[in-house]
């Protein structure tokens, strides 16, 4: 059997004129996951494509092709998908988009999977080298990662010479929170499932580098497993990047304790500096933290921040840009990030949003978190876009680098490299405003929204 595994490309992370350089691109570990777990007996053959380094070929070489969804990239993995049903291949999807919006996934596959796939994904294999394939597949009720003879991710199956790092691990799945805008709740629900810390330990040492990112969506969403997988990592004497809450500031043990594991840098969804709109996004628990105190703390103990926030929340205003920035500048963000508040289908975002007759597009392609496909509250769909962008322009101009660098006094050669690779970012950022990518017709609300000076009316992709 031979089988072809496809992480098809966005408007943003895409092969030729994409905005994510080798600089911030680490090696996808969804198609590596499920490279591993293609059962031995069926001694198949396996390709995988990222179309962030490649375009996959019109014409494929494998029976049965797999594709990776997320919302942004939904429209090409359907386009791939006709395309290779046309040829007389099998398609099956799976992901995050997927497991959101099951019935519309399935009108464009053989079969779907619905939720994480360690049980499905070589359930649906053996189906079908037995002719017996069914529509769907579902995790199963009892799902759980505690289970030591779990393959390893097949990074060995991607040229690493495409990639800032292979070194991408996982600890841990799904968050406890439940924050509106989050894709994690309402696809896979607010229990963390947690891999054996020796489990992880053992993929780590194997792999043997000394680099490493964890891309779980909250490290310390359990604090003993957390305490647990940080005190195993110490002996590694690894560097490991990853992401958090702020709630970390609460516990001063464990954030020494995650200083001492050899933690470089964390990721903080800070979101927005403006109280009523932490409210807004159901994530009152970042009220309880000062920000700054925070960020102070981890430059002590030797951890980079990677601050995101999100633009159009219902209480922003158009003065929320430069306020963010100025915070970001001001309480030295090694990287900070923006992202348009983004209605993903499934969450409850996005249905509180179509209730109120504010979602102005369904063109999926358009839900990238760079995007506006909503109806802002407190300013123009123009306003969110422009000074979005002129949020990253501003924090990524040279001076502001040097200053939030300065300020961070915790400097490392790879907050610098990271920084020139989101400076192009942001000043790339308007490239994919055009009609490249375009939005789909406005529904009369958004016709009457203040008209721009042409060249800026192209933001809206209108
Ligand atoms: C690493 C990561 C990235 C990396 C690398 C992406 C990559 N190519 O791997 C980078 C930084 C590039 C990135 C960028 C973006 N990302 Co991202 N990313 C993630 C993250 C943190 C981890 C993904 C991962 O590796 N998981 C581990 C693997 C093993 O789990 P998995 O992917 O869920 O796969 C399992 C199942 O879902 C299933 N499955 C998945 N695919 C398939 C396919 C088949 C055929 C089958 C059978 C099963 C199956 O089986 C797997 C095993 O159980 C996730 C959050 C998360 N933890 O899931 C967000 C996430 C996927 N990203 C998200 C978003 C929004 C983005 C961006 C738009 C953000 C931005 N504005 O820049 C961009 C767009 C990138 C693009 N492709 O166009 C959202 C997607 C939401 C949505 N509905 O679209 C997520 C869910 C985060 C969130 N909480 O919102 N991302
Ligand atoms: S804390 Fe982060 S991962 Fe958890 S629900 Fe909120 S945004 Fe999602």
């Amino acid at each position: 059997m031979k089988i072809a595994l496809i992480s098809p490309k966005g408007p943003l992370y895409r092969h030729r004129g994409g905005i994510f350089k080798k600089s911030l691109r680490y090696q996808p570990l969804t198609l590596t996951t499920l490279a591993a777990l293609i059962p031995d007996e069926l001694s198949a053959q396996v390709k995988l494509y990222d179309e962030g380094i490649e375009l996959v070929p019109d014409s494929l070489d494998a029976d049965l092709v797999g594709l990776t969804v997320i919302t942004g990239t939904a429209k090409r993995a359907y386009e791939l998908a006709a395309m290779y049903r046309a040829q007389g291949k099998t398609v099956v999807l799976g992901g995050p988009h997927v497991t959101l919006m099951p019935q519309e996934a399935t009108q464009h596959a053989d079969a779907i999977c619905v939720g994480y796939a360690e049980d499905s994904w070589p359930q649906l294999l053996r189906d079908f080298a037995h002719g017996n394939l069914q529509p769907a597949y579902y995790q199963e009720p009892g799902f759980s990662l505690d289970r030591p003879d779990m393959p390893f991710a097949r990074r060995d199956l991607f040229d690493k010479g495409q990639f800032l790092t292979q070194a991408v691990f996982e600890a841990t799945r799904s968050c406890a929170h439940d924050c509106e805008f989050c894709v994690a709740p309402s696809a896979w629900g607010r229990k963390q499932y947690q891999k054996p810390v020796e489990w992880v330990i053992e993929d780590i040492r194997r792999f043997g580098q000394k680099k490493l990112i964890f891309v779980d969506l909250n490290l310390i969403s359990d604090a003993n497993y957390a305490r647990e997988l940080f005190t195993q990592l110490i002996p590694l004497n690894v560097q490991w990047f990853g992401l958090s809450t702020v709630l970390l500031a609460h516990d001063r043990e464990l954030m020494e304790l995650v200083a001492r594991s050899g933690c470089k840098g964390l990721l903080l969804g800070l979101e927005t500096v403006n109280q009523k709109s932490l409210h807004d996004a159901k994530k009152r628990f970042n009220g309880s933290v000062d920000f700054k105190q925070v960020i102070t703390d981890l430059h002590h103990l030797g951890i980079s921040v990677q601050g995101c926030f999100v633009f159009g929340l219902d209480h922003d205003t158009p003065d929320v840009f430069d306020a963010t920035v100025e915070f970001a500048l001001d309480a030295g963000i090694d990287l900070p990030r923006f992202a348009v508040l983004t209605p993903f289908p499934g969450t409850p975002l996005h249905h509180r949003l179509d209730q109120e007759g504010r979602i102005l597009t369904r063109d999926w392609e358009l839900y990238d978190g760079q995007h506006v496909v909503f109806q802002p509250k407190g300013m123009s769909v123009q306003e969110l876009a422009i000074g979005h962008e002129r949020a990253w322009k501003e924090v990524y101009r040279w001076p502001a680098i040097m200053k939030r660098l300065w300020r961070a006094r915790n400097f490392q050669p790879l907050a610098l490299t990271a920084n020139m690779g989101y400076r192009f970012y942001a000043h790339n950022l308007h490239r994919f405003y055009t009609c490249d990518w375009p939005l789909q017709a406005m529904p009369p609300r958004v016709a009457s929204v203040p008209i721009l000076p042409a060249d800026k009316n192209k933001i809206v992709c209108g």
